[in-house]
């Protein structure tokens, strides 16, 4: 594992936390294993004062209580999130940031009203090309003084899948996720999904906000505009069998079957396989898959691995139904983002214990 992680990428690292991998046995992440990722300080939200403001370039500027909001018609989806950063503790020369390694994702039951509605009711006029998803939290980042803010094209916004949504897994959103409502994009990376909403605004020119222009993009050197960061690419995780070391998290097993499982996901299509390497990746065997939890949320596989006592490095690789397939060692960018390299688990089997004879 690389070395020489700062106390700021530490501090980074506490208040925002992964998925501990056991828990992808879960097909819905208990709310208190999603990951999660702030930028800033978590907003205090009163909802008794809290508004949501539809503005901009329509022929209708709404406001909105939360009450308003869960009166229009709700729809629930199980939607796989993941942070773009994720896997950017693992790149090298590595970008001063949240030091995720894998497991910055989590899938959850979602319940909101569908933003299209919404929009439709406030009429964006002819001029207006995006929305611009605002939060109650604001920060420097970049030596840049900003809410946090992101866009979307119009015609994106009124797809759909796109939630407003209030709950998780049937609960209010915890304040951490967003409370009293946030945006909920299903297939794209975590920023798209705006917490803490208090304003969408329909704008007539491309939004420059400083977590749309300068961040989110996969810049090839400093001075490189880049290419923005949008759909999740395919990844895949297993759960890591066995018991853990402490330290080291590498893992001990008992010689025998072991049923190896996890999860396997993409934005740009639904999963079509998934292989198994227990070899370090010189060869490659077919898991079986399970459907997925929605249209938008990962899918389970399982892969029944005959362990001999011995020392292994076990993968997983997975490729999505348009032939995406996570690269080896995919392309460095600036910010570390979309490194969707397969994951290692180390794994030292030893022999299996011997049956315990019965009692007379
Ligand atoms: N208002 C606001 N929304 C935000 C963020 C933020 O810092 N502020 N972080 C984004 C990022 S980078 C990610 S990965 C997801 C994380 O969502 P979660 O913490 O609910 O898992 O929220 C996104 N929405
Ligand atoms: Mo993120």
């Amino acid at each position: 594992m690389s070395a020489d992680i700062t106390l700021e990428e530490l501090q980074l690292a506490a208040r925002n936390h992964a998925l501990p991998l056991e828990a992808l046995r879960h097909a819905i992440t208990p709310v208190g294993l999603h990951y999660l990722l702030t930028h800033f300080d978590i907003p205090y939200v009163d909802e008794q004062t809290w508004r949501l403001r539809i503005d901009g370039h329509v022929e209708q500027p709404l406001t909105l209580t939360l009450a308003d909001l869960r009166a229009r018609p709700a729809h629930t989806e199980a939607v796989t999130l993941e942070c773009a950063g994720n896997g950017r503790a693992l790149t090298s020369p590595r970008a001063p940031s949240q030091p995720w390694l894998l497991e910055a994702v989590g899938t959850a039951e979602w319940t909101g009203t569908p933003l299209r509605g919404l929009l439709e009711e406030a009429g964006p006029l002819p001029e207006g090309v995006e929305v611009v998803f605002t939060g109650l939290d604001r920060g420097v980042q970049g030596g840049v003084e900003h809410d946090y803010a992101r866009s979307l094209p119009l015609e994106h916004a009124l797809r759909e899948e796109v939630l407003l949504a209030w709950s998780i897994n049937g609960q209010p959103l915890p304040p951490q996720h967003g409370f009293p409502l946030r945006l909920i994009v299903p297939g794209w990376y975590g920023m798209t999904h705006v917490k803490w909403l208090r304003s969408l605004t329909v704008v007539d020119e491309p939004f420059r906000g400083w977590q749309q222009e300068l961040s989110y993009r996969m810049r090839d050197s400093e001075d490189d505009l880049g290419q923005p960061v949008t759909r999740m690419l395919p990844r895949s995780l297993m759960v890591p069998p066995g018991i853990p070391d402490f330290f080291s998290r590498s893992r001990l097993l008992d010689a025998g079957p072991c049923v190896l499982s996890g999860r396997a996901w993409s934005g740009l299509a639904p999963i079509e396989q998934v292989a198994v390497s227990t070899d370090g990746g010189a060869s490659w065997h077919e898991a079986s898959l399970e459907a997925p939890v929605s249209d938008y949320a990962w899918s389970g596989w399982t892969y029944l691995w005959n362990a001999e006592p011995g020392q292994y490095e076990l993968l997983c690789r997975t490729t999505d139904g348009l032939g995406n397939a996570q690269p080896a060692s995919p392309a460095w960018n600036v910010d570390g983002y979309c490194n969707n390299a397969p994951q290692r688990v180390r794994v030292v089997v030893r022999p299996g214990r011997e049956p315990t004879l019965a009692q007379p």
